[in-house]
């Protein structure tokens, strides 16, 4: 058994580094001396975790970066400081950063502007800024010519783009073409790629990652409670009496949000139900923490829901005068006896009892997700068993109760979904297919006809483009050569269209695949908004210049419809706004005006007058007939688990880690970061371990049908005996997870990948851990 990740350095290395590389190193010494006292009284917990505990408990209070030490150096008037909302994750941390000439200095949260975070932020958004002043930042656009990319002028460059799309139509239709939008982007950015993709080019084949990570969720809940967002603010996270954690590593995905759930758990007796396949650290403070197999969420969910029933748990007001579908519920979830969900998902009855019924008899209780829920071939169905369950407890629209996904990229609620860069809907969720919506935007944008044909989804278009049936795509802000699954194959797809152009802060891999690269602003470097999880939205400001000629995303959105015959004439991000607070009802008050004033302000917010809404439906629900609507759902297992193989008996499943980015593109550019993870790992339980004869430290070898990597063994008890943790991320060298997922069994009606799920074996390599020589041999190119 290990107590520190494969790849991780030693503290002795960094100490004489700074800033970022100087807190890790400092917290990590922190960490062992708290590691080893946990250890004396008997609750060992690996190094790792309590580093990142103590990561996210500390920063709040700033003892570990001395703003005083980084600003010494100026005069505080000679030092800009700039209130903005960080660009990692939909948290929403809000926080004031200091700067100097394009550098940023530190960073600091002032309570007063932050709702959500208060004084707290992670170690990404205090100190994961080196990426925006690296030397490798695009500065200029690039075109490829034989093969090999030069710098262009902006006008080459766009015009490049314009006529390689325009072509792509012509010869092949205006379906041949795809966008793929960004959740890094402000709502201003995704609104007018929108635009661009339905006014421009006539298509709705426009998707962003949402697709990759909440797309069920919002699937799901707008079927039956009716916007595709969380119903809580912050008041339910920081006070509600319960929470069901399940299929999210909060301390180390939201850790903001995991440090308030633990102190409403500490200091109040919150009950926490953890359901996960992992022994995350959350487990280490729930009331119960329950193992699962993965892939078998509507099992146990709905045995909790047919426990509540049984035994009249239930809230028969709530649920006669807001819901309906009870009936079909309560049959549906027959077959989900107690030993059938013990069979089949691996829960406990003892366990499933318990949880059920404190849930029930709880005044409030709060409902949390993430991927480990969503990321299934059958996601949606996953969260429509989530929701009945809130519903038939009757915890759904109060200040304390409600549903809560933790939503991903810092603006995947607002830009990845709000904003309508998706297949199927305009902006606040109008449908593509409706008539009257449709003549609203087709008399807005002055044609006259709008595609009504629903387009393709992210992982479609690929797959559309492996038949040959789109040709020329544009990215925006997405690495898919490494987030996407079946990464080999989506790069040689990449490499067979006619057209690509890619639009990022750096030259990525998947970048490197276009004919023409063009240099957007980062996160920091830029104004809008963002919309956080719990649809507080947001003003996001410059703190620094951008490099070179690099433009802000909506900017060069705006001149690439130019050279389409189409004038926006937006001069600024506050009049794309005024555009969206018109055609989109759930945007129709909050203004960047009122924002300045305001500080933030959740959506639905219908005018000018209106204060926004922090929880949804306290009176009604958003349907039809104002009434949650309930539905069966069925024991829906991954896909590969039907394939019976024996030469596959393990379950891979992916995910995060505290230090690191999805990609990399920002976190691998972070030497503090960097010095703490900066290889693939597998956690191994240690009894399968033994069983394989492998070793902590060990190279293995990962196979499933889709290809084979490396990486190294950790060997924890963290992962049960069946199942094998492999991060999602790119350490800036050798394999990704994605080599091994799978692009063709998507959920139904989300169409999201089951990354959780992969069938896999482990076998050893015989190789101890990698030299110096071998790790360089692997280095990536990114
Ligand atoms: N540090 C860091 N933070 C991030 C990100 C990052 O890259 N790095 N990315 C952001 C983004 S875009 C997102 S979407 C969020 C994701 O946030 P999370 O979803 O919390 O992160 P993951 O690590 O993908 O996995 C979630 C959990 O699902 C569990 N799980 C696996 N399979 C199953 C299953 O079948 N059922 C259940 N119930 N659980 C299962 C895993 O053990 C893991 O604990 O994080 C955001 N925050
Ligand atoms: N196996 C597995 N795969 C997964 C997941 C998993 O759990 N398991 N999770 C999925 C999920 S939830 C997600 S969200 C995706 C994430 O997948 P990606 O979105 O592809 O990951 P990122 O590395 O965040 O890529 C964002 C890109 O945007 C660029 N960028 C950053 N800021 C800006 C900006 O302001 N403007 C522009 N134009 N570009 C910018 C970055 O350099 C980077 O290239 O991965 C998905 N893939
Ligand atoms: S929790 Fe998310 S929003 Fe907050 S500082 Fe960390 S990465 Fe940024
Ligand atoms: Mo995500």
């Amino acid at each position: 058994m290990t107590d520190e990740t494969p790849g991780t350095k030693g503290a002795e290395d960094d100490t004489e580094k700074e800033g970022v590389a100087g807190f890790m190193a400092r917290a990590k010494e922190q960490a062992q001396t708290a590691g080893k006292k946990m250890g004396e009284s008997g609750a060992f917990e690996p190094l790792e975790h309590v580093a990142e505990s103590f990561a996210a408990n500390t920063m709040s209070e700033g003892r570990l970066f001395d703003m005083a030490d980084a600003l010494s150096d100026y005069r505080l008037n000679e030092v800009d400081v700039t209130d903005t909302t960080c660009g990692y994750c939909a948290v929403g941390c809000r926080f004031d950063i200091y700067s100097k000439d394009g550098e940023v200095l530190g960073v600091r949260p002032n309570p007063e502007k932050a709702p959500i975070n208060g004084i707290s932020t992670c170690v990404k958004g205090k100190f994961g800024y080196k990426y925006a002043d690296s030397e490798d930042r695009l500065t200029q656009p690039l075109v490829k010519e034989d093969g090999e990319f030069r710098e262009a002028s902006w006008e080459e460059a766009l015009d490049r783009v314009a006529d390689g799309l325009k072509e792509i139509q012509d010869e092949y239709g205006r379906n041949g073409l795809s966008l793929v939008s960004s959740s890094k982007t402000t709502n201003e950015a995704n609104y007018l790629m929108q635009k661009f993709a339905r006014q421009v080019l006539r298509t709705n084949n426009i998707d962003n990652c949402n697709r990759l990570c909440h797309s069920p969720t919002v699937a799901g809940l707008s079927q039956t409670v009716g916007f595709g967002a969380g119903s809580v603010g912050t008041d339910a996270l920081e006070n509600t009496d319960c929470y069901l954690i399940t299929g999210s590593n909060t301390t180390e995905a939201h850790p903001v949000l995991a440090t308030r759930i633990k102190q409403n758990v500490k200091d109040d007796d919150a009950d926490m139900f953890v359901f996960d396949p992992r022994k995350i650290q959350m487990a280490q403070f729930a009331t119960q923490y329950t193992r699962i197999k993965p892939g078998y969420d509507t099992v146990w969910i709905n045995g909790l829901i047919r426990h509540v029933i049984e035994n009249d748990l239930h809230d028969e007001e709530f649920v006669e005068e807001r819901t309906v579908g009870f009936e079909e519920v309560k049959e549906g979830v027959e077959k989900f006896t107690p030993e059938y969900v013990e069979e089949k998902a691996g829960v406990p009855p003892e366990e499933l009892k318990r949880a059920a019924e404190t849930i029930a008899e709880a005044d409030s209780c709060t409902f949390c997700w993430t991927l480990g829920l969503t990321e299934h071939s059958h996601g949606t169905e996953n969260i429509v068993s989530m929701a009945n369950l809130a519903l038939v407890t009757g915890h759904v629209g109060t200040e304390k109760s409600g549903l809560a996904p933790f939503r991903g990229q810092n603006n995947v609620q607002g830009g990845g979904g709000d904003m309508g860069p998706i297949p199927g809907n305009f902006p606040g969720y109008q449908k593509v297919t409706n008539d009257d919506a449709r003549e609203k935007f087709e008399e807005a944008y002055g044609v006259d006809h709008l595609p009504d044909d629903e387009g393709y989804t992210i992982t479609e278009q690929f797959l559309a483009a492996d038949r040959g049936e789109i040709r020329g795509m544009f990215i925006q802000g997405e690495n898919v050569v490494y987030s996407e699954p079946n990464v080999s194959h989506a790069g040689e797809i990449l490499d067979d269209l006619e057209f690509l152009a890619v639009q990022d802060i750096f030259l990525t891999d998947s970048a490197k695949h276009a004919d023409v690269v063009l240099p957007a602003n980062a996160p920091v470097e830029t104004n809008g908004t963002y919309t956080s999880s719990t649809r507080h939205v947001q003003l996001v400001k410059r703190a620094i210049d951008p490099p070179g000629n690099a433009k802000p995303d909506w900017v060069i959105t705006q001149e690439l419809a130019e050279r389409f015959g189409y004038e926006w004439g937006f001069r600024n991000p506050s009049e794309i706004m005024d555009e969206i607070n018109d055609l989109t009802p759930i945007y129709g008050g909050i203004t960047h005006e009122r924002l300045e004033t305001e500080g933030s302000i959740p959506w639905p917010c219908w005018d000018e007058d209106h204060p926004g809404t922090p929880h949804l439906y306290t009176e009604e629900f958003n349907t039809d007939d104002g009434k949650a609507h309930m539905f069966p759902t069925d024991v829906s297992g991954p896909v590969e688990a039907d394939m019976e193989d024996e030469a596959f008996p393990l379950a891979m499943t992916t995910g995060r880690v505290l230090y690191q980015y999805h990609t990399g593109t920002m976190t691998n550019r972070e030497p503090g970061i960097r010095s703490y993870t900066d290889e693939l790992f597998v956690e191994i339980n240690p009894d399968t371990a033994a069983d394989l004869g492998v070793s902590d430290g060990q190279v293995v070898e990962i196979t499933s049908r889709k290809g084979s990597i490396t990486a190294l063994a950790q060997v924890t008890e963290r992962t049960g005996g069946d199942v094998v943790f492999v991060p999602m991320h790119y350490f800036g060298r050798g394999d990704v997870a994605n080599e091994l997922t799978d692009e063709e069994h998507l959920d139904p009606q989300a169409h999201v990948p089951e990354y959780k799920v992969t069938d896999v074996r482990v076998a050893p390599t015989g190789e101890g851990e990698r030299t110096e020589a071998q790790k360089a041999g692997a280095e990536g190119d990114d």
